[in-house]
Parts: C-alpha cells; sequence; structure tokens
C-alpha cells in the first residue's frame, strides 16, 4: 500500500509526545466516529502510558448513533472516558469538561486540601491526520478563548491555548500514524478522507466502498440512487448507479470515473445518511 509515514517521523513523534505528555494531566485523543477502531494509532496505548484520557468520537453526525453508543460502551475504562461529538456544530463540547473534572477528581481533591481553588487542567490532543484536531481546538478556543501564549517556566516555545473553563490546550496537536499496514484499516481511511486517495485509483476504491454498502447499508445505497434492486456484483450496480446519474459517455458507456468522484463525495458528505463502517 502506498501508505508512507518515515520511521524516522514516527520515533520523533513518539519521542515529542512522551515529552510533552510530562506537562499534561490528560490527553485527549480524537478518532472518526465511522471508523472507531482504524482512525485509532496502533501505539496509542504504549504512548499514552497510564495519563487519564478522554476519547472523542467525533463526526458523529456522520455515523450511527446506535453503533457510536456502542463504541462508547466498549472503550470506557476506569482511566478512559469516551464521548461523541461534533467539532463543526459544537455538539457534545460542553460534556468534556465535567467528564475531565471526574477523570482528574483526585488531582482536584489534592488541590483543595491544599486551599487552591482556581487552577489549571492541562490537556494534549493527539489523533491521526484528519480527525479533527484542529476543527476542536478551535471550537474549544472560539468559545472560551481568554489568552495565547508562553507560559512562563514551561518550554519557551510552548503555546498554550488557554479557555474560561479551566483548561488549557497545547497547540499543537499530536498528528499520529494510523495503522496503514492493514489493508481493510487502509480502506477505512480512504472512504473516510483521512488519507486522500492515493491508496488505490478512485474508480477502485469506489467499487470497494460500493460493496461494502451493498452488504452493510443496503437500503441506504438503493435509497440515494433510486435503485429497485441490488446485484450482487458491485460493479453493476455502480453501473446502475452512473446511469441513474447519467454520468454515461457516448453510446451508453458509463463514465466511471465520474460515479466515483460523485459517489466518494457523497459519502464523505454523509449524503447517504449516517453510516458506520466499524462496529465494536
Ligand atoms: N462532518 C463533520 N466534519 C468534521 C467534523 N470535525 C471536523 N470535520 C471536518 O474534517 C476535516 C478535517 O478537520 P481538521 O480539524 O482539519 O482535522 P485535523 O485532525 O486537524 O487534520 P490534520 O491537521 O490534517 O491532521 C475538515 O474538513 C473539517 O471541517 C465533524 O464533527 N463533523
Ligand atoms: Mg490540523
Amino acid at each position: 500500500m502506498a501508505i508512507n509515514w518515515f520511521p524516522g517521523h514516527m520515533a520523533k513523534t513518539r519521542r515529542e509526545i512522551k515529552e510533552n505528555l510530562k506537562l499534561v494531566d490528560a490527553v485527549i485523543e480524537i478518532r472518526d466516529a465511522r471508523i472507531v477502531k482504524s482512525s485509532a494509532n496502533p501505539d496509542i496505548e504504549e504512548i499514552c502510558g497510564g495519563k487519564p484520557r478522554i476519547i472523542l468520537l467525533n463526526k458523529s453526525d456522520l455515523s450511527e448513533k446506535k453503533v457510536t453508543n456502542d463504541w462508547i460502551k466498549e472503550l470506557t475504562k476506569e482511566n478512559i472516558k469516551v464521548l461523541s461529538v461534533n467539532c463543526v456544530s459544537g455538539e457534545g463540547i460542553k460534556n468534556i469538561k465535567p467528564v475531565l473534572d471526574e477523570l482528574l477528581k483526585e488531582k482536584h481533591e489534592r488541590y483543595k486540601n491544599k486551599g487552591l481553588v482556581k487552577f489549571t487542567d492541562r490537556v494534549m490532543v493527539v489523533g491521526i491526520p484528519n480527525v479533527g484536531k484542529s476543527s476542536f481546538i478551535n471550537k474549544m478556543a472560539k468559545n472560551n478563548i481568554a489568552k495565547t501564549g508562553d507560559r512562563p517556566g514551561v518550554t519557551k516555545s510552548k503555546q498554550w491555548i488557554k479557555t474560561k473553563i479551566g483548561i488549557e490546550l497545547m497547540d499543537t496537536p499530536g498528528v499520529l500514524w494510523p495503522k496503514f499496514e492493514d489493508e481493510v484499516v487502509g480502506l477505512n481511511l480512504a472512504f473516510t478522507g483521512a488519507i486522500k486517495d492515493e491508496i488505490m485509483d478512485i474508480e477502485t476504491l469506489a467499487l470497494r466502498l460500493i460493496e461494502r454498502l451493498q452488504n452493510d447499508y443496503p437500503e441506504q445505497l438503493k435509497e440515494r440512487y433510486k435503485l429497485t434492486e441490488l446485484d450482487e456484483n458491485p460493479l453493476l450496480n455502480m453501473e446502475n448507479i452512473g446511469r441513474k446519474r447519467g454520468a454515461v459517455i457516448a453510446r451508453g458507456e458509463i463514465d466511471y470515473n465520474r460515479v466515483a468522484i460523485m459517489l466518494m463525495d457523497e459519502f464523505r458528505g454523509g449524503k447517504l445518511g449516517n453510516i458506520s463502517l466499524e462496529r465494536p
């Protein structure tokens, strides 16, 4: 598979994140709610160690609600809390603060016992490319920003985004690598647009998506493209979709490239409805 992530960069990122972990109380790990497993970094447990962690299942506006809730149940642990969010609309963002308070209650007790009432929780944001790290930080900052700047005493170059709700976010989000050696993972990442269409040509990608959808979401596929029935052969379904949408060239031949681009765009834009490509 043609996804490259230079081992040297992986080692450097791992080192940097581990170094930065010393400066924070907790980690916010962002994943894509449609591909909760495929959007996880394979080494996340090892990298984060025992740090309290919140897993945000982002883009929940595009996933199937019931499946997302099943994931929440599956992933929640003593030290790991899971929330579904939409970092574009801001839905679910307000739940983060109470969950973080719960995760850090021992620290908070300690501070309160020392008579400290005003304190800040510092958080690092990590995730694979395109899961919504910047959208998340912008959302938190836009509603709550007070000041961005160097924190004296900590590394000089480190910028923190201060919010009014007692949370500071490290401003360089940790971009982690996905588990790209697994073909199914690669496809899931490509379907959702987490990696650009570089693992295979777009026609093949669209064909593989049709194959998945006709198995897992046949009704939604039929409904979107007004197909009365689906064929077992995904290529025939692709051709029928093309005909329905007028993606034909001379003599009724299908313009596969046009069908593929349209299907991928519509899928990524949520036009086929709420779809979860992975279940617990
Ligand atoms: N539908 C939907 N789209 C989202 C959501 N959050 C982010 N996006 C979109 O996903 C794309 C990637 O978001 P970014 O915030 O740039 O993701 P990132 O993790 O910072 O990406 P990199 O910096 O490239 O690693 C953008 O087009 C966002 O608008 C969400 O909750 N729902
Ligand atoms: Mg970003």
